[in-house]
């Protein structure tokens, strides 16, 4: 393989434009078919079941990130007194921003050390959206309503994916190399860190990796008051 790039970079120094055109295209094509790959994630529980809610991310060894591309504005809303959603996944540098869809007031705080924030009692004015700029896991509360809880993975890494309730997700455009791929789930709590392996990434292959949690997930807290109930 290595030779043949070698003939080919050889024929791009050539002077025929055609020739170089038609090299040119042909490496391009290469790297878009073969240096860069995807990994199939399983996450189970400690029964075998697939679980939802675990970000999954992948981290280069040994190699720089590429740079922050323009990162999208994300939603957690308060619906129906819940977060929702309940876990969310973001590159450092994102904002959010936490919009109120219910009749009546959230009052929206962070303890946590990768991002302290509170947005005290609003309704329909939704605050300015928040700056996520550490690498970390963060908790939110609502103050008034003491069952509600998101939380939000923000990492240093643009290849990360959540599992919905299928319990698996793909990390695509990897660019061949080692990789450290981490799992995590709310129930861990902050302390224990997320599950790792680490794989080779390499051309035209997919990896098919699974993590095997040792407990049973919780099921987000429900909801402990009627909303008609209260004028909060
Ligand atoms: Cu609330």
């Amino acid at each position: 393989m290595k030779s043949t790039m070698k003939k080919l970079y050889r024929l791009l120094n050539q002077r025929s434009y055609v020739i170089r055109a038609l090299v040119f295209t042909m490496l391009n094509f290469g790297v878009a078919s073969s240096w860069a790959d995807s990994v199939n994630v399983n996450a189970v529980d400690k029964n075998g079941a697939l679980m939802s809610d675990v970000v999954v991310y992948a981290t280069p060894v040994g190699v720089p990130l590429p740079p922050a591309e323009k990162l999208p504005l994300v939603n957690i809303a308060q619906e129906d007194l819940q977060f929702s959603p309940y876990v969310t996944a973001v590159r450092v540098g994102t904002q959010i921003k936490f919009p109120n869809m219910d009749k009546m007031l959230h009052h929206v705080k962070s303890f946590s050390p990768a991002k302290q924030f509170e947005s005290k009692l609003y309704k329909k004015d939704t605050p300015t959206p928040v700056l996520f700029d550490k690498p970390g896991i963060v908790i939110i509360y609502c103050m008034i309503h003491d069952w509600m809880r998101a939380y939000v993975m923000v990492v240093d890494t643009p290849y990360f994916a959540k599992t919905e309730a299928t319990g698996t997700v793909t990390l695509n455009g990897l660019p061949s190399g080692s990789y450290e791929i981490r799992a995590w789930h709310p129930d861990l709590g902050t302390l224990k860190p997320p599950l790792l392996q680490t794989i080779s990434v390499s051309n035209k292959s997919t990896q098919l990796i699974k993590f095997n949690f040792d407990f049973v997930a919780k099921k987000q807290k429900p909801k402990q008051i009627n909303s008609s109930n209260s004028e909060y």
